[in-house]
């Protein structure tokens, strides 16, 4: 038996940083250039303003082993993409029966999730929302707001992330600026 060493950590409510922590992951348009639907406005904005910093993680530094529950915040700055908002990757998780929770601390964003048998759901997030990702879900957050969005994670050590599945046929839905709201839409090149 692997008896770990109980410990608390803080989360800084305004900015999401969380300490101890891993190393932060960063997420840039560059690593997810494919993944907005405007793909020739992602192309230009690389070109002809650099290289957007989109989200920012802080993971807790556990191991990723059964038994254990992970946790993490994410803070996606705020921006769209061709009228598509600021959104991390996504993913399901590798072992598909494993389900997530989030809670959000700071700003507005969403919750878009899909099932690998044809179902969406879209949940508005502010700061107080939890919201449940249950198994078998493939989950992505988005920025709906003008402000960071903040959210805390919590999920199962042995979950794992499959972006794959994902990069290769993206989300069934866009999540879109209209006037001053999020809309959900179909996305054109799903499954093509
Ligand atoms: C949430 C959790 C994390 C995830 C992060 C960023 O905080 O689901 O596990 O890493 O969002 O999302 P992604 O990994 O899909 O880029
Ligand atoms: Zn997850």
């Amino acid at each position: 038996m692997n008896v770990m060493t109980p410990f608390q950590a803080t989360v800084n409510l305004q900015n999401g940083v969380i300490q101890p922590a891993a190393p932060i992951i960063e997420r840039r348009l560059s690593h997810m250039r494919r993944m907005y639907a405007n793909t020739a406005e992602a192309e230009r904005i690389l070109t002809e303003e650099g290289d957007r910093l989109i989200y920012e993680v802080y993971p807790a530094d556990l191991p990723e082993e059964e038994g254990h529950v992970l946790y993490c915040t994410t803070i996606i700055h705020p921006g769209t993409i061709g009228g598509e908002f600021h959104m991390t990757k996504g993913h399901y998780h590798s072992k598909r029966d494993r389900g997530e929770v989030y809670m959000g601390l700071a700003g507005t964003g969403g919750l878009l999730l899909q099932t690998e048998d044809g179902q969406t759901h879209y949940e508005p997030m502010v700061a107080g929302t939890v919201a449940y990702v249950p198994p078998y879900w493939a989950h992505r957050t988005m920025n709906t707001g003008t402000e960071p969005f903040i959210f805390f994670a919590a999920w199962p050590g042995d979950a794992g992330h499959d972006y794959g599945t994902i990069e290769e046929l993206g989300f069934a839905k866009l999540v879109m600026q209209h006037e001053n709201h999020a809309i959900v839409t179909d996305n054109p090149k799903y499954g093509a």
